[in-house]
């Protein structure tokens, strides 16, 4: 091979196509950046959703962890009673006459005792939320699972927790079934 044809195939790119893949490349790159820089600014603040979140799933673990009973627990039948009729103070959706959250004397003592529950902004001990958080929380009747195998809207809660930040919303939604109706606190 001669010393000229060497010279040719090692030539390489010169500086104006070196320049023109710069110029390429840049603006493609300008492109993709200002796609992702506008999916940043509309969408939720990561920081804020992760906050709503873990407020939410807190205050779902409060409430599931609640009991199921067909009566008040301080209705003597609360241990035996296989139906709300089998009760003097049956529990009632929402709660009970002076019951109130994490309450000294008579706190809340069912699942449905949270129902309409709202403008929460401490944990049940009493530890304050962030600032500008605030949750609600509703207890639904509502049939769970499909055909023979369902459980039937009495004994069967959909709770939903929404939490609310500066006028964005996030509900978290959980089951709790009565599988044990005579377990008292
Ligand atoms: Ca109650
Ligand atoms: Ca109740």
């Amino acid at each position: 091979m001669c010393v000229d044809a060497l010279a040719r195939r090692q030539r390489g790119v010169t500086l104006i196509e070196l320049i023109v893949f710069i110029v390429i490349v840049s603006v493609a790159l300008a492109g993709v950046l200002s796609v992702l820089n506008l999916t940043a600014r509309s969408g939720a603040d990561p920081m804020i959703r992760k906050q709503m979140l873990a407020i939410a799933e807190g205050l779902m673990d409060e409430v599931a962890a609640q009991t199921f009973t067909w009566c008040d627990p301080d209705d003597p039948a609360a241990a035996t009673a296989i139906n709300a009729a089998a009760c003097a103070t049956p529990e009632a959706m929402g709660p009970e006459a002076g019951e109130t959250r994490g309450g000294a004397a008579t706190p809340f003592d069912n699942v449905n005792d949270y129902n309409g529950l709202a403008a929460i902004t401490t944990s049940i001990t009493g530890t304050a939320m962030p600032p500008g958080y605030s949750a609600a929380i509703t207890t639904v009747p509502d049939a769970l699972g499909p055909g023979a195998a369902q459980v039937p809207a009495a004994a069967s809660l959909r709770i939903a927790v929404t939490v609310s930040f500066n006028g964005e919303n996030l509900t978290v939604e959980g089951y709790r079934t009565r599988y044990a109706p005579n377990s008292l606190p």
